[in-house]
């Protein structure tokens, strides 16, 4: 996707169970990054403001019922809809923290019943992260900040399946972070292995595509 020693920004994807922190540490991250003076930009999937992702919101707020095929291509098609500008933001500098990607995807469609290379496949070609920081926690500990809402996925059973489903997504690109420690413990080491990411990519780390 890009050639060799073309400085560009970072693709940092963050993944976890629901309430593992995702939207505490990109917050967190993001104002830290650009107090550094760094050109960075805070993403997330589901994006519930284009169409697709306005029939994705419904779908997880129970107004709408779908088939759970046709749910998972909706999240992909939500992902290929912003790829080239995805791209464009990387190749010209800018650093993208993103909330859930592809990894959430096929995790959350295989812990349905679906079938795990028939959920990857049309993940294929999109962007591949540089990195991915995947918040820890159980299930059991997730559920305890607060409870689960009223959104589709909250339950405790379902969020158990999601968590194995996770571990076999886990390659080279990922960290695990023990998101059980106090939030500020968390940051501190997302910010270090962030930082070190970014810096390879400033090098002309080569940009490459999702399991292809
Ligand atoms: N989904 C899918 O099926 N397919 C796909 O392709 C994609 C997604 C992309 C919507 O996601 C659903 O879509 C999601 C997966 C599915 N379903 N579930 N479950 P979403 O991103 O819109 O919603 P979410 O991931 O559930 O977000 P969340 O509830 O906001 O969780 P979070 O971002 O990981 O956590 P948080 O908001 O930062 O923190 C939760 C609470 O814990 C909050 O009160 C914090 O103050 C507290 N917290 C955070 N960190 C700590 C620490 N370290 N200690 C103590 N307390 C903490």
């Amino acid at each position: 996707l890009s050639a060799n020693n073309e400085s560009r920004g970072a693709l940092v994807v963050f993944e976890g169970l629901d309430r593992s922190g995702k939207t505490s540490q990109c917050g967190r991250l993001v104002s830290y990054l650009e107090g550094l003076g760094h050109s960075v930009e805070l993403w997330r999937f589901p994006d519930r403001t284009t169409s697709v992702g306005q029939m994705i919101s419904a779908y997880l707020t129970n107004k709408s019922q779908l088939d759970d095929h046709t749910i998972h291509l909706l999240f992909s098609a939500n992902r290929w809809e912003k790829r080239s500008m995805m791209e464009t933001k990387l190749k010209a500098g800018t650093t993208l923290i993103v909330d859930r990607y592809s990894y959430s995807g096929v995790a959350f469609s295989t812990a349905k019943g679906l079938d795990f290379e028939w959920c990857k496949a049309p993940e294929i070609g999109l962007i591949a992260p540089d990195l991915v920081v995947y918040l820890d926690i159980t299930p059991e500990k997730a559920a305890e900040r607060g409870g689960y809402g009223g959104e589709r996925y909250e339950q405790l059973e379902f969020q158990r399946k999601v968590a194995q489903h996770y571990k076999l997504l886990k390659d080279s690109s990922w960290k695990i972070v023990d998101a059980c420690q106090p939030l500020y413990d968390v940051e501190i080491q997302v910010k270090e292995i962030v930082l070190q990411h970014i810096i390879a990519c400033q090098k002309g780390k080569i940009l490459s595509s999702l399991w292809s």
